[in-house]
């Protein structure tokens, strides 16, 4: 069953214009929690009505507790193929860089068919865990060894097959990549596959754009791999072009993950990597800066003044050894954030948001970091700064249920015991700070249900595909 089977199935039980009629026992709405909501879902899968203190319309379903679909702002969906397979210490020191390199050896091996049923896998594991939507950056363009497929966007259409076939919302963004070091070093040969020329990249944002033009769900915009893979004549030139055409699309860079990248960085150009972007990139808020780990003070203040979001990876970040970001001072700043699970090492909004919170409690040996303010919880901050930053960063406004707002919705089941008892905000602590059970038991996207009681509505295919795939691959 594909994203569209899935919709028509669900549109043929109701009444017309009407694709579902919902009644929750509480709700996360833009104002606060509310009882006994009742929300109606219009034919074009936008909420049409949010209506709390009602009565349940006879026939409706009833469900628990309802949050609003989060944005996962940063995917690499192949590298979730590569979970688990990294850990056996190497001859030397392992690092980011070593990971780095195991990763391109892995990545010499996929096809399109490959990628697309990992990605499948990978979304519709994304759902259960209550994501409704991925921000992909899509820099595996190329085939094994270099040169281009007869159509060049292939592997970014087959990313986005995967996310119609799971059901997840998308932004798709192909990623400019050009060099392998600051100041336009020549690639590497196992980088032919991401590299390209600019005028190739700029025509894979235009098809993208096509492709998801009349498609509520799902969107395109542009990454720039890093400060190491385009330089600053590349860089100029794309913006602009990409400005022409797409005034207000979402813009990602990697910056600032690893202390080596700053010492280059500033090697090069005299300054630090957060700090030369921001000087010489037009950064707004259509930027997400993913990472950003190492920040000095100013850069922090700086960077949290553009308005830009921080896209931050915590359990990628972990693994990898990167560090911790600057979290309370750019809070103090007032920063925007939203999390994303990059290689997907985890998979869930709480187990990301859990992760940031707990790094600084480790390292400042303190409680409630990210609260900010006397009596607030932390999950609640923290799910309200992710919703928030992840639809900014998505360049697809949501993030709320509320009318006109694309129907994506997250029902956590309020009968399992990690929920029991919990009211209002403690419900969304228990979520991120009672362990790994997820208690997500239905996600809905654009106002088709595509988990329903813990399972992806095509979880058995999609696996079965998946393991054709990964046995071929792995054997
Ligand atoms: C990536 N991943 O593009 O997959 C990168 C590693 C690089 C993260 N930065 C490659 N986590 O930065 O050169
Ligand atoms: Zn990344």
């Amino acid at each position: 069953m594909d994203g569209r089977d899935i919709g028509a199935a669900l549109v043929g039980n109701l009444h017309f214009g009407v694709m579902a009629d919902l009644f929750f026992r509480s709700a996360l709405l833009p104002t606060g929690w509310a009882a006994s909501v009742r929300i109606t879902v219009g034919s074009d899968g936008a909420f049409a009505d949010v209506e709390p203190d009602s009565e349940p319309a006879s026939g409706s379903d009833e469900h628990g507790i309802a949050v609003p679909g989060m944005t996962n702002v940063h995917s690499h969906a192949f590298q979730r193929a590569m979970a688990g397979l990294t850990e056996v210490r190497g001859p030397e020191g392992d690092t980011f860089w070593t990971w780095r390199s195991r990763m391109y050896d892995f990545v010499a091996r996929l096809t399109p068919e490959d990628v697309e049923a990992i990605a499948t896998q990978l979304y519709a594991d994304l759902l259960r865990h209550g994501f409704t939507s991925v921000v992909e950056f899509h820099y595996l363009r190329n085939p094994p060894g270099g040169g281009r497929y007869d159509d060049p966007t292939l592997m970014g259409q087959r990313l986005l097959s995967a996310s119609r076939a799971a059901g997840i919302g998308m932004t798709l963004l192909p990623a400019v990549y050009r060099a392998s070091g600051f100041g336009g070093a020549l690639p590497e040969p196992a980088q032919e596959r991401f590299v390209a020329d600019v005028s190739e990249f700029l025509n894979d944002v235009a098809a993208f754009n096509r492709a998801t033009k009349d498609d509520p769900d799902r969107c395109a915009g542009l990454a720039l791999h890093s400060l190491r893979a385009v330089s600053p004549d590349d860089l100029d030139e794309t913006l602009r072009a990409y400005r022409r055409e797409v005034p207000e699309g979402p813009i990602h860079i990697h910056v600032a993950e690893q202390i080596r990248e700053v010492e280059e960085c500033l090697a090069w150009s005299g300054a630090r990597p957060v700090e030369w972007l921001l000087a010489n990139a037009p950064v707004d808020s259509t930027w997400c800066l993913i990472h950003a780990t190492h920040m000095n003070s100013a850069e922090v203040e700086a960077f949290a003044g553009s308005g830009a979001v921080a896209g931050l990876c915590p359990t990628t970040e972990a693994n990898l050894g990167d560090g911790l970001f600057e979290l309370p001072s750019y809070l103090a700043a007032k920063g925007r954030l939203a999390v994303g699970t990059d290689s997907h090492v985890g998979l869930s909004p709480a187990g990301e948001l859990r992760l940031l919170e707990y790094g600084q409690r480790l390292t400042l040996r303190a409680r409630n970091l990210s609260a900010g303010s006397p009596g607030v919880s932390t999950g609640r901050r923290l799910i309200d700064l992710a919703l928030e930053g992840g639809s900014q960063a998505s360049g697809r406004p949501g993030g709320q249920i509320a009318v006109g707002c694309r129907a994506d919705l997250v029902v956590l089941d309020d009968t399992l015991p990690c929920l029991t008892g919990r009211q209002g905000d403690e419900v969304l602590d228990a979520w991120i700070f009672s362990g790994d059970d997820t208690p997500v038991g239905d996600v809905m996207v654009g106002g088709r249900w595509v988990v329903r009681e813990c399972r992806h509505v095509d979880q058995d295919g999609i696996a079965d595909r998946y393991r054709q795939v990964m046995t071929a691959l792995l054997q």
